[in-house]
Protein backbone atom coordinates (compact mmCIF):
# COMPACT_ATOMS: atom_id res chain seq x y z
CA UNK A 1 0.00 0.00 0.00
CA UNK A 2 1.66 3.25 -0.74
CA UNK A 3 2.36 5.57 2.02
CA UNK A 4 -0.35 8.36 3.25
CA UNK A 5 0.24 11.74 2.03
CA UNK A 6 1.55 13.99 4.25
CA UNK A 7 -1.16 16.51 5.11
CA UNK A 8 1.61 19.43 5.95
CA UNK A 9 2.39 18.90 1.96
CA UNK A 10 -1.18 19.76 1.17
CA UNK A 11 -2.87 21.47 4.51
CA UNK A 12 -4.35 25.03 3.14
CA UNK A 13 -5.53 27.87 5.75
CA UNK A 14 -8.28 28.59 3.50
CA UNK A 15 -9.68 24.77 4.41
CA UNK A 16 -10.28 25.77 8.33
CA UNK A 17 -13.24 26.50 8.56
CA UNK A 18 -15.88 28.72 11.06
CA UNK A 19 -18.85 26.22 11.52
CA UNK A 20 -21.70 27.65 13.03
CA UNK A 21 -23.56 25.39 15.53
CA UNK A 22 -27.41 25.35 15.96
CA UNK A 23 -28.52 27.10 19.06
CA UNK A 24 -31.34 26.08 21.47
CA UNK A 25 -33.20 29.57 22.25
CA UNK A 26 -34.89 29.95 25.01
CA UNK A 27 -35.51 32.89 27.43
CA UNK A 28 -33.96 31.07 30.53
CA UNK A 29 -30.87 30.70 28.50
CA UNK A 30 -29.20 28.90 25.13
CA UNK A 31 -28.15 25.67 24.78
CA UNK A 32 -25.97 24.20 21.98
CA UNK A 33 -25.42 20.47 21.41
CA UNK A 34 -22.31 18.60 19.49
CA UNK A 35 -22.96 15.68 18.57
CA UNK A 36 -21.10 13.57 15.49
CA UNK A 37 -23.56 13.86 12.63
CA UNK A 38 -23.72 15.20 9.44
CA UNK A 39 -23.77 19.14 10.98
CA UNK A 40 -19.97 18.31 11.95
CA UNK A 41 -16.86 18.11 9.54
CA UNK A 42 -15.03 15.40 11.36
CA UNK A 43 -15.99 12.56 13.64
CA UNK A 44 -14.48 13.01 17.27
CA UNK A 45 -13.28 10.57 19.71
CA UNK A 46 -11.86 13.09 22.12
CA UNK A 47 -12.89 15.99 24.14
CA UNK A 48 -10.39 18.56 26.35
CA UNK A 49 -10.71 22.37 27.17
CA UNK A 50 -8.43 24.58 28.22
CA UNK A 51 -9.17 27.25 30.94
CA UNK A 52 -7.16 29.36 33.77
CA UNK A 53 -4.81 30.38 31.29
CA UNK A 54 -2.78 33.29 32.98
CA UNK A 55 -2.85 36.91 31.03
CA UNK A 56 -0.61 36.67 28.98
CA UNK A 57 -0.08 33.16 28.15
CA UNK A 58 -0.07 31.49 25.04
CA UNK A 59 -1.05 27.81 24.16
CA UNK A 60 -0.40 25.71 20.83
CA UNK A 61 2.38 25.86 19.04
CA UNK A 62 2.23 22.88 16.82
CA UNK A 63 0.87 21.17 13.85
CA UNK A 64 -0.85 17.29 13.84
CA UNK A 65 -0.10 15.12 10.96
CA UNK A 66 -4.15 13.07 11.58
CA UNK A 67 -5.47 14.79 14.03
CA UNK A 68 -8.64 17.36 13.03
CA UNK A 69 -9.94 19.56 15.69
CA UNK A 70 -12.86 21.89 16.41
CA UNK A 71 -12.36 24.75 18.54
CA UNK A 72 -15.16 26.54 20.56
CA UNK A 73 -14.52 29.52 22.92
CA UNK A 74 -17.51 28.35 25.21
CA UNK A 75 -16.59 31.16 27.75
CA UNK A 76 -14.92 34.12 27.06
CA UNK A 77 -12.25 34.79 23.96
CA UNK A 78 -9.13 34.27 22.46
CA UNK A 79 -7.56 34.35 19.07
CA UNK A 80 -6.30 31.27 17.22
CA UNK A 81 -3.36 31.93 14.45
CA UNK A 82 -3.17 29.54 12.03
CA UNK A 83 -0.19 29.12 9.93
CA UNK A 84 0.06 26.18 6.74
CA UNK A 85 3.67 27.37 6.35
CA UNK A 86 3.10 30.27 3.31
CA UNK A 87 0.10 32.12 5.07
CA UNK A 88 -1.45 33.05 8.11
CA UNK A 89 -4.39 33.85 9.16
CA UNK A 90 -5.99 34.94 12.92
CA UNK A 91 -9.43 34.29 14.02
CA UNK A 92 -11.10 35.30 16.91
CA UNK A 93 -13.38 32.82 18.90
CA UNK A 94 -15.60 34.84 21.51
CA UNK A 95 -18.98 33.12 20.90
CA UNK A 96 -20.34 29.52 21.79
CA UNK A 97 -21.78 28.73 18.77
CA UNK A 98 -18.99 29.15 16.54
CA UNK A 99 -16.31 26.39 16.13
CA UNK A 100 -13.45 26.45 14.47
CA UNK A 101 -12.54 23.61 12.11
CA UNK A 102 -8.36 23.27 11.91
CA UNK A 103 -7.61 20.28 9.59
CA UNK A 104 -3.91 18.76 10.33
CA UNK A 105 -1.08 19.99 8.51
CA UNK A 106 -1.71 23.43 9.78
CA UNK A 107 0.47 25.16 12.57
CA UNK A 108 -1.61 26.77 15.16
CA UNK A 109 -1.30 28.74 18.11
CA UNK A 110 -3.66 30.77 20.68
CA UNK A 111 -3.46 33.95 22.40
CA UNK A 112 -4.96 37.11 23.99
CA UNK A 113 -7.13 34.89 26.19
CA UNK A 114 -9.62 37.01 28.16
CA UNK A 115 -10.02 36.27 31.74
CA UNK A 116 -11.81 33.47 32.55
CA UNK A 117 -12.04 31.97 29.13
CA UNK A 118 -12.41 28.16 28.31
CA UNK A 119 -11.17 26.68 25.11
CA UNK A 120 -13.34 23.63 24.74
CA UNK A 121 -11.58 21.14 22.06
CA UNK A 122 -12.84 17.86 19.82
CA UNK A 123 -10.57 15.92 18.38
CA UNK A 124 -11.00 13.54 15.69
CA UNK A 125 -8.14 11.30 17.42
CA UNK A 126 -6.93 10.10 20.39
CA UNK A 127 -3.88 11.61 22.44
CA UNK A 128 -0.62 10.31 20.62
CA UNK A 129 2.35 12.25 21.22
CA UNK A 130 3.68 10.90 17.80
CA UNK A 131 0.89 12.92 16.09
CA UNK A 132 2.42 16.49 16.78
CA UNK A 133 5.39 18.56 15.01
CA UNK A 134 6.15 21.05 18.09
CA UNK A 135 9.28 22.14 16.66
CA UNK A 136 8.55 25.33 13.79
CA UNK A 137 11.91 24.19 11.85
CA UNK A 138 10.86 21.13 11.39
CA UNK A 139 7.02 22.21 10.07
CA UNK A 140 8.47 25.14 8.02
CA UNK A 141 10.53 21.84 6.40
CA UNK A 142 8.03 19.94 6.22
CA UNK A 143 5.54 22.15 4.21
CA UNK A 144 8.03 23.85 2.23
CA UNK A 145 7.05 22.11 -0.99
CA UNK A 146 3.86 22.48 -0.20
CA UNK A 147 1.58 20.90 -3.91
CA UNK A 148 -0.69 22.88 -5.89
C1 LIG B 1 -4.02 21.57 20.23
C2 LIG B 1 -4.42 22.70 21.10
C3 LIG B 1 -5.61 23.44 20.57
C4 LIG B 1 -2.60 14.88 27.38
O1 LIG B 1 -2.04 14.10 28.18
N1 LIG B 1 -3.71 14.48 26.72
C5 LIG B 1 -4.38 15.28 25.84
O2 LIG B 1 -5.40 14.87 25.26
C6 LIG B 1 -3.87 16.61 25.60
C7 LIG B 1 -4.56 17.55 24.62
C8 LIG B 1 -2.73 16.98 26.27
N2 LIG B 1 -2.11 16.14 27.15
C9 LIG B 1 -0.94 16.61 27.88
C10 LIG B 1 0.29 16.83 27.02
C11 LIG B 1 1.02 17.94 27.73
O3 LIG B 1 1.86 17.39 28.74
O4 LIG B 1 -1.23 17.87 28.46
C12 LIG B 1 -0.09 18.72 28.43
C13 LIG B 1 -0.42 20.04 27.76
O5 LIG B 1 -0.62 19.79 26.34
P1 LIG B 1 -0.17 20.86 25.23
O6 LIG B 1 1.03 21.58 25.68
O7 LIG B 1 -0.11 20.14 23.92
O8 LIG B 1 -1.43 21.86 25.27
P2 LIG B 1 -1.78 23.02 24.23
O9 LIG B 1 -2.83 23.83 24.86
O10 LIG B 1 -0.57 23.74 23.78
O11 LIG B 1 -2.37 22.24 22.94
C14 LIG B 1 -3.59 21.55 23.03
C15 LIG B 1 -3.48 20.23 22.27
O12 LIG B 1 -2.39 19.45 22.78
C16 LIG B 1 -3.28 20.43 20.81
O13 LIG B 1 -3.54 19.22 20.12
O14 LIG B 1 -4.16 21.64 19.02
O15 LIG B 1 -4.63 22.33 22.46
Amino acid sequence: MADPIDPHTTSRIADCTLVKLARHHHENGNLTVLENCTQMPVEFVRVFYIYDVPAGADRGGHSHYRCHQLLVAISGSFDVTLDDGHQTRTVTLNRPFQALHITPGIWRTMQNFSSGSVCLVLASEHFDESDYVRQYEDFLQLTANKRP
